[in-house]
Protein backbone atom coordinates (compact mmCIF):
# COMPACT_ATOMS: atom_id res chain seq x y z
CA UNK A 1 0.00 0.00 0.00
CA UNK A 2 1.60 3.30 -0.93
CA UNK A 3 1.92 5.95 1.89
CA UNK A 4 3.18 8.93 -0.60
CA UNK A 5 -0.05 10.43 -0.27
CA UNK A 6 -3.58 10.47 2.41
CA UNK A 7 -6.56 11.95 0.05
CA UNK A 8 -7.69 10.08 -3.23
CA UNK A 9 -7.73 6.17 -3.71
CA UNK A 10 -5.51 3.67 -2.87
CA UNK A 11 -4.74 0.98 -5.85
CA UNK A 12 -6.48 -2.40 -5.59
CA UNK A 13 -4.25 -5.24 -6.01
CA UNK A 14 -4.31 -8.06 -7.79
CA UNK A 15 -7.66 -7.12 -10.19
CA UNK A 16 -8.24 -9.41 -13.32
CA UNK A 17 -11.02 -7.79 -15.58
CA UNK A 18 -10.61 -10.39 -18.34
CA UNK A 19 -13.76 -11.47 -19.60
CA UNK A 20 -15.89 -8.11 -18.11
CA UNK A 21 -18.23 -6.56 -20.46
CA UNK A 22 -18.41 -2.51 -19.02
CA UNK A 23 -20.60 0.21 -20.87
CA UNK A 24 -19.59 3.65 -21.10
CA UNK A 25 -21.90 6.10 -22.05
CA UNK A 26 -20.55 10.18 -22.15
CA UNK A 27 -22.11 13.64 -22.77
CA UNK A 28 -20.75 15.73 -25.30
CA UNK A 29 -21.13 18.78 -22.86
CA UNK A 30 -17.74 19.87 -22.28
CA UNK A 31 -16.00 17.22 -24.72
CA UNK A 32 -12.65 18.33 -24.47
CA UNK A 33 -12.84 17.63 -21.04
CA UNK A 34 -14.92 14.39 -20.63
CA UNK A 35 -12.91 12.65 -23.73
CA UNK A 36 -9.64 12.47 -21.74
CA UNK A 37 -11.78 11.18 -18.45
CA UNK A 38 -13.08 8.42 -21.39
CA UNK A 39 -9.62 7.50 -22.36
CA UNK A 40 -8.26 7.20 -18.90
CA UNK A 41 -10.81 4.99 -17.80
CA UNK A 42 -10.63 3.02 -20.74
CA UNK A 43 -6.92 2.93 -20.49
CA UNK A 44 -7.18 1.48 -17.29
CA UNK A 45 -9.48 -1.21 -17.50
CA UNK A 46 -7.24 -2.52 -20.64
CA UNK A 47 -4.53 -2.62 -18.22
CA UNK A 48 -6.61 -4.57 -15.91
CA UNK A 49 -7.06 -6.87 -18.58
CA UNK A 50 -10.58 -5.69 -19.95
CA UNK A 51 -10.62 -6.42 -23.78
CA UNK A 52 -11.05 -3.23 -25.97
CA UNK A 53 -14.28 -5.12 -27.92
CA UNK A 54 -15.76 -5.79 -23.95
CA UNK A 55 -16.07 -1.81 -23.32
CA UNK A 56 -18.85 -0.33 -25.47
CA UNK A 57 -18.67 3.58 -26.01
CA UNK A 58 -22.14 5.58 -26.46
CA UNK A 59 -22.79 9.12 -26.60
CA UNK A 60 -25.67 11.29 -25.02
CA UNK A 61 -26.06 15.36 -25.18
CA UNK A 62 -25.59 16.32 -21.58
CA UNK A 63 -25.12 15.15 -17.95
CA UNK A 64 -28.92 15.24 -17.73
CA UNK A 65 -29.59 12.58 -20.16
CA UNK A 66 -26.96 9.83 -18.38
CA UNK A 67 -29.20 8.02 -16.22
CA UNK A 68 -32.21 7.39 -19.13
CA UNK A 69 -29.66 6.49 -21.01
CA UNK A 70 -27.35 4.33 -19.20
CA UNK A 71 -30.46 2.29 -18.08
CA UNK A 72 -31.86 1.80 -21.65
CA UNK A 73 -28.67 0.56 -22.89
CA UNK A 74 -28.10 -1.73 -19.71
CA UNK A 75 -31.79 -3.39 -20.43
CA UNK A 76 -31.64 -3.77 -23.68
CA UNK A 77 -27.80 -5.50 -23.70
CA UNK A 78 -29.44 -7.70 -21.43
CA UNK A 79 -32.46 -8.46 -22.72
CA UNK A 80 -30.22 -9.42 -26.10
CA UNK A 81 -28.44 -12.15 -23.97
CA UNK A 82 -24.97 -9.52 -24.00
CA UNK A 83 -25.85 -8.18 -20.75
CA UNK A 84 -22.36 -5.52 -19.32
CA UNK A 85 -20.92 -6.12 -15.55
CA UNK A 86 -20.55 -2.50 -14.74
CA UNK A 87 -21.66 1.04 -16.37
CA UNK A 88 -19.85 3.79 -16.36
CA UNK A 89 -21.96 7.31 -17.04
CA UNK A 90 -19.45 10.09 -17.76
CA UNK A 91 -20.40 14.22 -17.50
CA UNK A 92 -18.78 16.99 -16.36
CA UNK A 93 -20.93 19.70 -14.91
CA UNK A 94 -18.91 23.20 -14.93
CA UNK A 95 -20.86 26.06 -12.39
CA UNK A 96 -22.99 28.94 -14.18
CA UNK A 97 -24.79 32.16 -13.58
CA UNK A 98 -28.03 30.46 -13.22
CA UNK A 99 -29.06 27.15 -11.19
CA UNK A 100 -28.51 24.75 -14.15
CA UNK A 101 -25.90 23.67 -12.34
CA UNK A 102 -27.80 22.49 -8.89
CA UNK A 103 -30.27 20.94 -10.83
CA UNK A 104 -28.78 19.13 -13.22
CA UNK A 105 -26.08 17.81 -10.92
CA UNK A 106 -29.15 16.79 -8.35
CA UNK A 107 -30.56 14.90 -10.77
CA UNK A 108 -28.22 13.14 -12.37
CA UNK A 109 -26.52 11.86 -9.48
CA UNK A 110 -29.64 10.80 -7.74
CA UNK A 111 -30.71 8.85 -11.20
CA UNK A 112 -26.96 7.24 -12.06
CA UNK A 113 -27.14 5.72 -8.35
CA UNK A 114 -30.73 4.56 -8.51
CA UNK A 115 -30.05 3.15 -12.24
CA UNK A 116 -27.52 1.14 -10.38
CA UNK A 117 -29.37 -0.31 -7.41
CA UNK A 118 -32.19 -0.69 -10.45
CA UNK A 119 -29.98 -2.47 -12.37
CA UNK A 120 -28.18 -4.70 -9.90
CA UNK A 121 -24.95 -4.13 -11.17
CA UNK A 122 -22.31 -1.42 -10.68
CA UNK A 123 -23.09 1.98 -12.16
CA UNK A 124 -19.68 4.26 -11.34
CA UNK A 125 -20.00 8.29 -10.38
CA UNK A 126 -18.60 9.30 -13.20
CA UNK A 127 -19.78 12.51 -13.15
CA UNK A 128 -17.34 15.73 -11.85
CA UNK A 129 -19.08 19.14 -10.35
CA UNK A 130 -16.58 21.65 -10.80
CA UNK A 131 -17.51 25.59 -9.61
CA UNK A 132 -14.62 26.20 -12.65
CA UNK A 133 -13.21 25.18 -15.87
CA UNK A 134 -9.95 25.07 -14.29
CA UNK A 135 -11.34 22.91 -11.95
CA UNK A 136 -12.58 20.42 -14.38
CA UNK A 137 -9.58 20.25 -16.79
CA UNK A 138 -7.51 19.41 -13.65
CA UNK A 139 -9.78 16.63 -12.62
CA UNK A 140 -9.46 14.84 -16.24
CA UNK A 141 -5.52 15.53 -15.78
CA UNK A 142 -5.17 18.06 -18.37
CA UNK A 143 -4.99 21.37 -16.11
CA UNK A 144 -3.11 24.40 -17.31
CA UNK A 145 -0.76 24.25 -14.52
CA UNK A 146 2.92 23.06 -13.84
CA UNK A 147 0.52 19.65 -12.62
CA UNK A 148 -2.07 18.68 -15.56
CA UNK A 149 -3.78 17.78 -12.14
CA UNK A 150 -5.06 13.29 -11.69
CA UNK A 151 -7.41 11.72 -14.50
CA UNK A 152 -10.29 10.49 -11.98
CA UNK A 153 -11.35 8.81 -15.26
CA UNK A 154 -8.60 6.03 -14.30
CA UNK A 155 -10.40 5.91 -11.04
CA UNK A 156 -13.68 5.14 -12.46
CA UNK A 157 -11.62 2.62 -14.96
CA UNK A 158 -10.42 0.50 -11.97
CA UNK A 159 -13.97 1.05 -9.57
CA UNK A 160 -16.08 -0.56 -12.65
CA UNK A 161 -13.74 -3.64 -12.21
CA UNK A 162 -12.90 -3.90 -8.85
CA UNK A 163 -16.60 -3.54 -8.43
CA UNK A 164 -17.81 -5.97 -11.23
CA UNK A 165 -15.73 -8.55 -9.36
CA UNK A 166 -17.18 -8.06 -6.34
CA UNK A 167 -20.37 -8.40 -7.73
CA UNK A 168 -19.71 -11.61 -9.52
CA UNK A 169 -18.16 -13.16 -6.39
CA UNK A 170 -20.68 -11.92 -3.91
CA UNK A 171 -20.45 -12.93 -0.50
C1 LIG B 1 -28.00 22.82 -20.05
C2 LIG B 1 -26.69 22.35 -19.53
C3 LIG B 1 -25.83 23.23 -18.85
C4 LIG B 1 -26.19 24.65 -18.59
N1 LIG B 1 -24.63 22.85 -18.41
C5 LIG B 1 -24.25 21.55 -18.61
C6 LIG B 1 -22.99 21.12 -18.14
O1 LIG B 1 -22.16 21.86 -17.58
N2 LIG B 1 -22.66 19.81 -18.34
C7 LIG B 1 -23.53 18.92 -18.94
O2 LIG B 1 -23.18 17.73 -19.06
N3 LIG B 1 -24.72 19.34 -19.41
C8 LIG B 1 -25.10 20.61 -19.28
N4 LIG B 1 -26.29 21.04 -19.76
C9 LIG B 1 -27.12 20.11 -20.57
C10 LIG B 1 -28.06 19.22 -19.77
O3 LIG B 1 -27.33 18.20 -19.08
C11 LIG B 1 -29.08 18.54 -20.72
O4 LIG B 1 -28.40 17.94 -21.78
C12 LIG B 1 -30.08 19.54 -21.28
O5 LIG B 1 -30.69 20.28 -20.24
C13 LIG B 1 -31.18 18.82 -22.10
O6 LIG B 1 -31.90 17.90 -21.28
Amino acid sequence: MSKDFVKGLTVADGLNGSGLRVLIVHTRWNLPIVEPLVQGAVNTMKSLGVSESDIVIRQVPGSFELPFATQTLLASAKAAGRPFDAAIPIGVLIKGSTMHFEYIADAASHGIMRVGLEAGIPVIFGLLTCLTEDQALERAGVGKGASKGHNHGEDWGMGAVEMSLLAKKGA
